[in-house]
């Protein structure tokens, strides 16, 4: 077991949305509009290490301590498992991921869920999968999406309280092991309107929002048919439809957000082109200017090729991951 005297240590994934969740229906317990779906992000991972009993709350990530409203995140979190066992005391926690926070690969989704796991564990409770996506949700909407590992369907629920909104394994990673994500990073600028702020705006401002909310809803069913035939045609078409509707929704707000910079809109009009060509190839966007391709294993070089004609930062592959897991060893502190 990995705890050590309330010390715990969990790695996660981080994940790509390819039906995007965009808006919450309530913001403190992070209520989505509507369902997403993901893909764990291998190898991208973010690891944890939580300690109960601390002299005071001590919160490091990424090898520096932790202000402000990232700080008050973390505490958040761990004042919901210390509301029912406040004997735990203050806690300490150094997080770090293998790949830049700045990047746009979703390194809070890794990370909510890294710490939901190392929390509940350090604090006593059971490793039980649905209560940390629970608990991941609160950090961080998508992080519920990276407690478990392949495909994973952050169910919306019906329930005010919540407790029917939380993320669901429908494909292990080992069913699609060839399929292929390619984050394009076109910038590493922090953006100026972060996803919580945008989403707000755009699901009080944007006329277009409801109809995104049924657009949406109703592309799980057709993407988990794609997905369960590996059919990257049809899941490709689908995840670019999702992300235009969702960058679609935004556009319309007042005032008007836009994730893309030039330079994403060039790689977006290419890829009919390159697929008329015979390349398996589509784009999912998050929020946020760096595309990620999806494609599948025999065509990464034709991918990897055709990213480097639009000159990126960086091209990062990535391969459907595994579950979020407690480590024995290697504690951070
Ligand atoms: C997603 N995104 O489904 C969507 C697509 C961005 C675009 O989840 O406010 O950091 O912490 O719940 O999870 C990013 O939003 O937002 C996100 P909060 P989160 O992956």
């Amino acid at each position: 077991m990995a705890k050590e005297n309330g010390k715990a240590t969990a790695v996660a994934h981080s994940n790509i949305a390819l039906v995007k969740y965009w808006g919450k229906r309530n913001e403190a317990l992070v209520l989505p509009w509507q369902s997403s779906l993901s893909v764990t992000l291998a190898p991208l991972e973010v690891k944890t290490t939580v300690a109960f009993g601390a002299p005071e709350d001590n919160i490091r990530l990424n090898g520096k301590e932790a202000k402000g409203s990232e700080r008050a995140r973390v505490i958040a979190l761990a004042d919901v498992v210390r509301k029912s066992k406040p004997q735990l005391g203050p806690l300490c926690v150094h997080s770090e991921g293998n790949f830049p926070a700045s990047a746009g690969l979703a390194s809070s989704a890794a990370a909510f869920a890294a710490l939901a796991l190392a929390l509940r564990e350090a604090a006593g409770l059971e490793e039980e999968v649905e209560a940390t996506s629970l608990l991941a949700r609160l950090g961080s909407g998508s992080a519920c999406r990276s407690i478990q590992g392949g495909v994973c369907v952050w169910h919306r629920g019906e329930r005010e309280d919540g407790a029917d909104s939380f993320a669901r394994q429908h494909f292990a990673a080992e069913h699609w092991p060839n399929l292929r994500m390619v984050a394009v990073i076109l910038s590493r600028e922090e953006k100026a309107v972060n996803s919580r702020d945008g989403m707000r705006n755009t699901v009080q401002t944007s006329p277009y929002y409801p109809a995104w909310v049924k657009a949406a809803e109703a592309d799980i069913g057709p993407a988990l048919e794609a997905i369960g035939a590996r059919d990257i045609e049809k899941l490709g078409t689908l995840a670019e439809r999702n992300a235009w509707r969702m960058h679609a929704t935004s556009f319309a707000a007042t005032p008007p957000l836009s994730y893309m910079k030039p330079a994403t809109l060039a790689i977006l009009l290419a890829l009919e082109e390159e697929r008329r060509k015979g390349t398996a190839l589509w784009f999912t966007l998050d929020a946020g200017p760096n595309p990620v391709l999806l494609t599948e294993e025999a065509h990464l070089p034709k991918a990897l090729a055709f990213a480097e004609r639009f000159s990126p930062l960086e091209a990062v592959v990535c391969h459907p991951g595994g579950d979020a897991r407690l480590l024995s060893e290697g504690h951070l502190f």
